[in-house]
């Protein structure tokens, strides 16, 4: 009988092929892809949320467990979208225009789809044009914008004022984070929301954009 406790664990781990193995035995007799998320994937990477933020894990094994809820993603998604399971929501995530710096985007995406949300990776450099092309193609529930230089915060601002001039500001929330960005600097620029980490940004989305 498939344990999905167990499965939870082989994902804060990062055993991928565990996982792999763990996964498709629960899919084959016959568990909810449903519950393989919430239970076992989730719950998981929910885990490796709370040692991230307490400092008993650091990035790279936070990169190895989103890897291993990764490979378990990959089985249960196409049976998810059979069975008409809905994400908990859409956030389109990108670092904005002149910045490069993708590690800190990449564990923030991550993080989010082990929190249940579609991820809608606009990778970095995305101009304040293209997050709005976005709101329109994607409809999030959440932009999630990420700076780690101080010379490109201010993009940040470009890109809600570019938001409101094209009239979409009120139908999605905005998110920010990266290291030299504060909860003072939300403020400041009007965004819904600052997440200091990875995982705090899943906390900050499911207040923001709140389940049902
Ligand atoms: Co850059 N760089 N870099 N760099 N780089 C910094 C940021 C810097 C602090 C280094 C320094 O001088 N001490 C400095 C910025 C100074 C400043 O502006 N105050 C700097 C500089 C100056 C530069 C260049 C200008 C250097 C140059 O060319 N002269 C250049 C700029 C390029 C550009 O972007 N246009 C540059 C280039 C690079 C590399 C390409 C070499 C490389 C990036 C590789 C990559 O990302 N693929 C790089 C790196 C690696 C760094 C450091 C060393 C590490 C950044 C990182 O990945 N941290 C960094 C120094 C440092 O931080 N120690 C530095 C790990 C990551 C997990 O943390 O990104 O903070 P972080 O993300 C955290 C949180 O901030 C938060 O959650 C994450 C996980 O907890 N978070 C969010 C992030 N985004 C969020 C979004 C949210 C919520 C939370 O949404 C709501």
């Amino acid at each position: 009988m498939a344990d999905l406790q167990a499965l939870a664990e082989m994902v804060i781990n990062g055993n991928r092929d565990e996982v792999t193995r763990m996964v498709q035995e629960a899919v084959d007799e016959g568990v909810s892809p449903e519950s393989i998320v919430n239970e076992a994937l989730i719950a998981g990477m929910n885990e490796v949320g709370r040692r991230f933020k307490a400092n008993e894990f650091y990035v790279p094994e936070v990169l190895i467990a989103a890897r291993a809820m990764h490979a378990g993603m990959d089985i249960v998604k196409p049976l998810l979208a059979e069975s008409g399971v809905q994400p908990r929501g859409v956030v389109a995530v990108g670092t904005v225009q002149g910045d490069l710096h993708d590690i800190g985007k990449n564990l923030v995406a991550m993080m989010l789809e082990g929190g249940g949300y579609e991820v809608v990776d606009l990778e970095v450099d995305v101009t304040a044009d293209a997050f709005v092309a976005a709101v329109s193609e994607h409809s999030p529930n959440i932009l999630a914008l990420s700076a780690l230089l101080t010379t490109t915060m201010p993009a940040m601002q470009t890109t809600i004022d570019a938001l409101s001039a094209a009239g979409v500001r009120d139908s999605v929330k905005v998110m920010i984070g990266g290291a030299p960005v504060t909860q003072a600097y939300a403020d400041e620029i009007g965004a819904d929301g600052y997440a200091p980490d990875a995982a705090s940004a899943v906390d900050l989305a499911n207040e923001l954009a709140p389940a049902g």
